[in-house]
């Protein structure tokens, strides 16, 4: 299965194509087939491989006999001659264009064919000599629109960015692809994959090796690259298909330490060490700390940097230069959360909304992997496009979670709950006679969120100070994936504090197509006092695996396991949702 592309890295590559087709000007339905098959795939948490081998593959929704074909090719073949073919047609580059504001692909189309620009470079001369304007649709105003896109991208004020979950699956496929290269003692990647940022700008690998050039030779035949862009003794970048970009390092296993620590940044944290390590007599490089008599002191493992610096090993979550070389010299690093401190999942979906699998499928798997509760919290009506349930359908599920929990004995708790929608006015899309009947109320904005921002602020307030709410799903509402779509614009430190006043749980979404509470929000609600209830959102068994991704946030964010309410008992945590009428009445007074 080597070189296989994963779930996520298929998803890209379709987008990719469904842009390649767009800009050769291909027709509409067949151009969203593809986009529809990439989000579907993303989606699905099972792997593709698993799906085709149970022979239901077309079944998936979105994915065709065309398309399902390709997603064979590629899972015998890690290729897909199809893409390539179009590749020859329709430059790659091409694609460089999109990231541009104001640009989609019918204009790249119209550039390219127009004027036989192929590149960003190609634009932006084409823009400075005012050929844009005299296109069709386009005009003096659309020009100079493009002209500042183009300033800002080249500023790097946009930078060209992979959400974590789709590089996490590429590096997860091109590490194990080297790990049996001759004379390999260690791979690892670096970089803001390690550190767990939402968005990785490329892949950082360090390898220990006795020998460059075997695993070298075995990046640059991986059926992951598309092109080596350079290679040295013991250097090499290369570009991989799905079009993000890798670096990798060779070292010998004697200069792990510093190497790794050096390669996972940031580069923040790195300067702030390095003056650290110079008032302390030493230059710190990625080769070693070096005293000023020039004696190299050689560190194997990152824990002797730090150590001869004076602390502990900082976890590379907490690598952002934001107070934690002080917090460490202090012996004051926080207690950070583990995915071993989860005890519970607090949003899930079964096919009685939108989710892919059964009640009794999801319970199973929650609990084959050691959780001891688990939360059902379907869509409420109000949210048809997720076939969200009427009050009757809520109450039957209600009693079938009653019936079957019974089943599971103490080791295991099946709670009911409800993901209510907030209307726009605030309030809530069941009574609160019938959110009476689930154990745990879990209430979300999904629509108009971009509207104003006092009226945004006013939503999430009244949803926090419901008596009945327990939790606030993916607050924020942004999404990573695909075209993306930015947060809600609202008066978080209101929020926030109301939240912490009121002992209303944040949400910290694990998926990682939203990771919502973001790290930098999450740190401030901490700061606030807040609870958090960390989440997989799952849609499918498989996705109760993205909780590492949330708890990976929650470190960003410096948040202990205590304020995390699915690390509680089961008896802990209903007991605190039963007193949140209690807590809002305390609050009023
Ligand atoms: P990215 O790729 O934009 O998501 O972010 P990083 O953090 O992975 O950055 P990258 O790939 O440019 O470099 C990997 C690490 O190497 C970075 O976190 C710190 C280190 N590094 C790279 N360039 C420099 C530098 O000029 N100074 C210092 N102190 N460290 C650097
Ligand atoms: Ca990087
Ligand atoms: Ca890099
Ligand atoms: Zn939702």
């Amino acid at each position: 299965m080597e070189g296989t592309p994963g779930n996520a890295e298929t998803a890209a590559l379709f987008e990719r194509i469904a842009d390649l087709l767009e800009i050769r000007g291909e027709n509409v339905f067949k151009v969203n087939a593809y986009r529809r098959a990439a989000e579907n795939i993303l989606e699905t948490g099972c792997p593709l491989a698993e799906i085709r081998a149970e022979g239901t593959l077309r079944q998936v929704p979105g994915v065709g006999e065309a398309i399902a074909e390709k997603i064979e090719e590629l899972l015998d073949t890690g290729r897909l001659g199809f893409y390539e073919r179009l590749r020859e047609e329709v430059p790659e580059s091409l694609l460089e264009l999109l990231e541009v504001p104001d640009i989609g692909p019918k204009r790249v189309g119209l550039v390219w064919k127009n004027l036989g620009v192929t590149d960003l470079a190609g634009l932006s001369a084409a823009a400075a000599d005012g050929r844009l304007k005299d296109l069709p649709g386009l005009g003096a105003k659309s020009e100079a629109k493009i002209r500042k896109g183009l300033e800002d991208l080249a500023s790097r004020k946009i930078a060209v960015r992979t959400p974590l979950g789709v590089a996490w699956e590429l590096a997860a496929a091109v590490r194990e692809s080297l790990l049996g290269a001759p004379g390999v003692e260690r791979i690892e990647a670096g970089g803001s994959l390690r550190r767990m940022k939402e968005t990785v700008g490329d892949l950082d690998f360090l390898t220990a090796a006795s020998d460059a050039e075997p695993v070298m030779d075995r990046l640059a035949e991986s059926p992951l690259v598309a092109e080596v862009l350079l290679r040295g003794s013991t250097k090499m970048s290369v570009r991989f298909r799905g079009g993000m970009q890798g670096d990798l390092r060779v070292v010998e296993r004697a200069r792990w330490g510093t190497a790794w620590q050096y390669f996972t940044g940031s580069q923040a944290h790195n300067v702030l060490l390095r003056e650290l390590a110079l008032k302390n007599g030493y230059s710190l490089s990625e080769y070693a700390l070096k005293r000023t008599d020039g004696t190299e002191r050689l560190c194997a493992e990152e824990e002797e940097v730090y150590r001869i610096l004076g602390m502990a090993w900082i976890p590379p979550e907490l690598r952002e230069g934001r107070g934690e070389i002080e917090a460490a010299l202090k012996g004051g690093l926080p207690r950070l959360i583990e995915l071993a401190d989860l005890k519970g999942d607090l949003q899930s979906h079964t096919e009685a909304s939108d989710g892919r699998a059964t009640l009794e499928e999801m319970a199973e798997a929650a609990r084959k992997r050691g959780l001891r509760y688990l939360l059902v919290t379907d869509h409420s009506q109000g949210l048809g496009i997720a076939g969200g349930l009427s009050p009757e359908a809520l109450l039957r599920q209600v009693s079938r979670i009653r019936e079957l929990g019974r089943s599971f004995g103490d080791g295991f708790r099946l709670l009911s709950g409800s993901e209510v929608e907030v209307h726009s006015d605030g309030s809530l899309d069941f009574t609160d006679d019938l959110l009476k009947e689930v154990d745990l109320v879990v209430a979300a904005v999904h629509s108009a969120l971009s509207g104003d921002r006092e009226k945004v602020t006013g939503r999430f307030l009244s949803a926090v100070r419901h008596p009945l709410v327990h939790i606030l799903a993916h607050p924020t509402g942004r999404l990573l994936t695909g075209k993306g779509r930015t947060g809600a614009d609202a008066d978080w430190d209101r929020v926030f504090s109301e939240a912490a006043a009121t002992g209303t749980a944040l949400e910290i979404n694990a998926s990682p197509m939203r990771l919502d509470l973001t790290d930098t929000l999450a740190r401030r609600a901490m700061e606030l006092g807040c609870l958090f209830a960390i989440s997989t959102d799952a849609h499918a068994p498989e996705q109760f695996d993205f909780a590492h991704f949330g708890v990976s946030v929650a470190k960003r964010a410096w948040i202990p396991p205590e304020r995390v309410v699915n690390t509680w008992e089961v008896d802990r945590l209903l007991k605190w949702a039963r007193e949140k009428p209690a807590r809002v009445a305390d609050r009023v007074r």
